[in-house]
Formats: C-alpha cells, sequence, structure tokens
C-alpha cells in the first residue's frame, strides 16, 4: 500500500516524547550553533576557507547579516532553498544563515549539474539556488541560468569570493505547492520540523531527498563529538565534498562548531593540497573516503610534509581495506577511526579503546544506546551474530521516511519503522558491524554513490542504445566502478558518444559509467553487485 508523499514522517508521538525526556532532543535549533563559541571565545578561530578566515564573532556576525539578506528577499521560514557551494568559509556562513532565517537548504553538491538541480527544485519548489559565482574558482553562472529557465518564480543567488552576492529572478509568478504535512504538524516544535534536506545514494531512478529534523540532526552531531574527541583544540580539515553527510556531521563541520574548534576548508583531497594544509594549519583531525586515504598513504612517504599535529583519521563512506587499514598508525603517524554512516541517520565508529583488530577490521558500533539495528535473512528474520544479513535500523537520528517518497517508502521502510539500508554486515558479539556487500541496486564508487537506475534511464535516452545494464566492477583504488553493458539498436554508439550523451543531459560526472561494453545479451541484473563474468560475447568495449 502506498503511503502518503508527506515532507517529513514523523517518530511515533509517545516515542518522540520519550525522546525528549532522555534529553536526546533537546529543543535547540541549527540556527543557533554558533552563537555561543562568539560569546565565550570571539577571537578564536571558526573557519578558513581559500576565501575568508573567520573567527567565532565574526563568523556570527556574517550569519546575522546574510540571514537579513535572505529576509529582505522575501524568503520566509519554512522555504526550501538549494545549496550548492564548494568548499570555503562561504559554504558556512551561507548554511547557518539559512537556518538563521528558518530556511531549509536543500544539500547539494558543487559538482550537480542540470539533472540534479533542476530535480531538486522541482520536487521542493525551492524559492532560491544559491551557488558559486567565481567563489572558490567555481562558476555555477551557465547551469544556474538554466536550472532558472526551468523554475518560474526562482531566485539565484551566485556567491563572488570577496563575500558579495549578485542576484537574479526569474520574473514569472512562482507555482505554489500545497505542503504535504504530516498530521499533528502544528503541535511540533521548530526544532521538530525539517531542518535540511540531505541527498540520498539513491536506489531509484529519482534521487530521494532526506528530510533530518533540528533535534535529530544535531543529536547526532552532538554524540559524534565525545566519541571523535572533538574538543575546542581540534582543527578539523575537511577535504570531503562540503555538503556531504559525513563531512556536515560525523562529527564534521557541525561538530567543531559546536564543541568551538576550527574547521579548515580544503579545495581539494589530492595529497599536495592537503598536507600543506595540514602542515601550515596544524590540523588534528580530517575525515576521508577509502581512495582517499589510499592516496596519502601512498604519497606520505614520499613528501616531505609534516603531518605530526594530525592526531586522528576518520575513514568511512565505503569499505576500507583491512589491510589499508593497518598501514594508517604506521605511515600517517595518526589514529585511524572508521565510520559507518549513512544520510538517512545511523552512524558507526570505532571506539578508541577498541583494540587493533577491532579498529582495522569493523566499521564500528552504533553512536547511540538508542540506535536500533537489526540484521535479518531475507525473510527479515534475526540472524545470530557472526553470520551476514541485511541491516535494518531506526532510532533517535533516523529518517522514518524520504520527502514526499510514499510509494517508495512503502519499500525502503518496514511496517515498523526500521529503515532497509540495504546494506549486508556481520555484527560481531561487541555490537560492531562489518560492512560486507550489499542489495541494493547502487554503486559504491569509493564512497560516491550512484543509483544504477538513474544513470540506465538517461543513458536509454540514447537513439543508439537499446537496452543497458549498469553494473559494479573491482578497482584497485575506488574499491569499485561503473561498466555500462549495453545492447545496441544498430550501429553501436561509441563511449565518447555515450559520454557526451550524459554530460549533455547535465549529468554529474561522477555518475558517467568507467567503461562501456557491447554485447548481445545482459548480464542478469540482480541488484547489487551483477558479475561481469556473465556477459558471454563482449564485441567491443571502448
Ligand atoms: C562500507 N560502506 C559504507 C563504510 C558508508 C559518515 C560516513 C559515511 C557516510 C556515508 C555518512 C561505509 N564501509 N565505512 O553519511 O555520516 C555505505 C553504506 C551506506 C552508504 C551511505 C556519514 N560508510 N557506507 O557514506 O549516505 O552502503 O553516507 O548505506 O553517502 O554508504 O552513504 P551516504
Amino acid at each position: 500500500t502506498p503511503l502518503p508523499d508527506l515532507d517529513l514522517t514523523p517518530w511515533p508521538g509517545s516515542l518522540a516524547d520519550r525522546y525528549r525526556e532522555l534529553g536526546l532532543w533537546t529543543g535547540e535549533l541549527l540556527g543557533d550553533i554558533t552563537r555561543e563559541h562568539a560569546r565565550l571565545h570571539p577571537e578564536r578561530e571558526a573557519i578558513v576557507g581559500p576565501d575568508a578566515r573567520l573567527d567565532h564573532a565574526t563568523l556570527e556576525s556574517e550569519v546575522e547579516r546574510l540571514a537579513d539578506c535572505w529576509r529582505e528577499l522575501g524568503w520566509e521560514p519554512g522555504d526550501y532553498v538549494v545549496l550548492q557551494l564548494p568548499n570555503t568559509a562561504a559554504f558556512v556562513t551561507h548554511l547557518i544563515s539559512l537556518w538563521r532565517a528558518g530556511l531549509v537548504p536543500v544539500m547539494a553538491l558543487a559538482n550537480h549539474r542540470f539533472a540534479e538541480i533542476s530535480q531538486f527544485v522541482g520536487q521542493t519548489r525551492a524559492v532560491g539556488h544559491v551557488c558559486a559565482g567565481g567563489l572558490g574558482g567555481v562558476d555555477h553562472a551557465d547551469l544556474a541560468a538554466t536550472v532558472r529557465d526551468s523554475a518560474a518564480g526562482l531566485t539565484t543567488v551566485l556567491v563572488d569570493g570577496q563575500g558579495g552576492h549578485q542576484i537574479e529572478q526569474d520574473p514569472r509568478p512562482r507555482p505554489q505547492l500545497p505542503r504535504d504535512l504530516p498530521p499533528g504538524w502544528e503541535d511540533l516544535p521548530d526544532s521538530g520540523r525539517v531542518a535540511l534536506l540531505q541527498l540520498s545514494g539513491g536506489s531509484t531512478g529519482t534521487p530521494k531527498l532526506i528530510p533530518r529534523t533540528h533535534d535529530d540532526y544535531l543529536l547526532s552531531v552532538r554524540e559524534s563529538n565525545p566519541i571523535c574527541k572533538t574538543t575546542e583544540q581540534t582543527r578539523y580539515l575537511v577535504a570531503l565534498p562540503c555538503a556531504h553527510n559525513f563531512a556536515m556531521s560525523s562529527p564534521g563541520i557541525l561538530g567543531v562548531l559546536l564543541a568551538g574548534g576550527t574547521a579548515v576548508m580544503a579545495p581539494d583531497p589530492s595529497p599536495a593540497t592537503c598536507f600543506a594544509l595540514i602542515e601550515s594549519e596544524r590540523i588534528t583531525m580530517s575525515g576521508v573516503v577509502p581512495p582517499v586515504a589510499l592516496m596519502w598513504l601512498q604519497a606520505a612517504p614520499r613528501r616531505s610534509h609534516d603531518l605530526s599535529s594530525l592526531e586522528r583519521l576518520l575513514v568511512g563512506g565505503s569499505r576500507l581495506p583491512d589491510s589499508a587499514a593497518a598501514r594508517i598508525q604506521p605511515v600517517l603517524g595518526c589514529r585511524l577511526q572508521q565510520v559507518f554512516g549513512m544520510a538517512e541517520g545511523l552512524v558507526n565508529y570505532t571506539r578508541d579503546e577498541d583494540d587493533e583488530e577491532t579498529v582495522t577490521t569493523t566499521q564500528g558500533r552504533a553512536i547511540s544506546p538508542h540506535d536500533e539495528v537489526r540484521v535479518v535473512d531475507d525473510q527479515e528474520c534475526d540472524v545470530p551474530d557472526g553470520q551476514v544479513g541485511q541491516l535494518l535500523t531506526r532510532g533517535p537520528y533516523t529518517i522514518r521516511g524520504y520527502f514526499r517518497a510514499g510509494e517508495h517508502n512503502a519499500r525502503a521502510f518496514t511496517r515498523d519503522g526500521y529503515y532497509r539500508t540495504g546494506d549486508l554486515v556481520v555484527r560481531h558479539p561487541s555490537g560492531h558491524l562489518s560492512v560486507v556487500g550489499r542489495v541494493k541496486d547502487q554503486i559504491n564508487r569509493g564512497g560516491e554513490k550512484i543509483a544504477v537506475v538513474e544513470v540506465e534511464s538517461h543513458l536509454l535516452t540514447h537513439p543508439g542504445v537499446a537496452e543497458v545494464s549498469i553494473v559494479a566492477e573491482p578497482d584497485q583504488l575506488l574499491g569499485e566502478r561503473a561498466c555500462a553493458v549495453l545492447i545496441p539498436a544498430g550501429e553501436p554508439p561509441t563511449a565518447v558518444e555515450l559520454r557526451r550523451h550524459l554530460r549533455e543531459r547535465g549529468l554529474a560526472d561522477y555518475k558517467i559509467p568507467d567503461r562501456f561494453v557491447v554485447t548481445d545479451e545482459l548480464p542478469r541484473t540482480r541488484v547489487g553487485k551483477t558479475d561481469l563474468g556473465t556477459i558471454r560475447d563482449e564485441r567491443t568495449s571502448a
């Protein structure tokens, strides 16, 4: 049975009351995150980016200034605004100022293009698109103009590298969308409403958005800090794209701001860029995906940078090979902390008190004793510890439904509210989980998630493609990469042509298959990993 298309699927009322009584949900708002440290130590550094260095007081005043700006534009509390900025100080000031004005940021990646951004705008009826007009060397002006043409009444804010704005508004009246609000919405405190829409890795044709509330998101950030020893001394290097859930909240930029530390924004994750920043900014902590960790491991012995300030490296987003895990401490001289998280909620960390074997071979255990974790077989019966099963979870910071996706929610959640993660895991008696595979229709390209069906449907619009199946193939650095296996309609199109076709359709680069193979017969499509070995007749590959 399809469920209603709600913006937010609320937790059952009695459970919500309990989370509040237990102090898990505090009623605080994300827009207030900069106030305390602006007062406590105004002159300490808060954010360092290629565009600006801001102390806690300046960050706070920037947040106020920008929030006024959004109010003057006529944006109202509860309105959705697509936020698409590269790793800069401006990302942080814009994010928090949107919250301060009661707006709901939709977290886009700087490298998203028309296909993704127009989807976000269309799905949310966003009032605005905040993007880069030269900021951090990124220029979204052309993309923004195309998006604006497709969305009546949209206001574009192009942010330059000097803290200035160019504002352009589509003159057509904005279509009003009736809000699909859950019953009892009026009774929800502000902190129980949608604070941001996070991106899901996706396993369907249309990307799904993840409604996180102030209460639940703050809980995951607040509880991450002691587990990762985030304090006001922490200098955290943001090496991943800043809008990613990992970089924002595990403990990420928000954890650092909450603790009164410093977040340093790296323009890219390369060893050249990051090692120089670790040395010059005396970085103590960072969070990266496994391919970046591998690149750092490879580069460290050959470079002369002083990495001695680095105390802790969080690695997650895809499975870190055990062999690489064992080399982090000896080669980089810092502690490894594995993190297995998801934008839908549940985050697991290895702990400082874990033995070495646990830290190198597991992806950690859940943040909170109130996280409920089940490992089940195909019939959704619990399997014993030590056996592989699918991970189901619910808890005080795991969503109960995607944004306006009733039909999909009926599949993605059990009747009693568990999120079906699609991950195959083994649970150890300590509660630690090892991730061993997945059953979702997704490719995890070194931490970047690709929804197979989404890319297939774009490829099928090419006249030379009759049928297509995208499968994962192993890759030394990325763990896996995407291979498109296709049956041509007539003369087989070349890989160059197909790549160009996908770019013209405005698909972000990371979703474009690494390899194209032409065949007579598709590999049997099973969810998750399909064996390329099942292709019998591979005629050409380009
Ligand atoms: C294996 N697979 C992993 C890991 C995530 C912190 C860290 C990561 C994310 C993230 C995040 C994995 N080993 N260590 O949001 O806050 C795969 C699983 C999971 C999916 C979620 C955070 N860590 N994964 O990666 O929403 O398949 O979040 O379900 O991008 O990544 O992807 P995403």
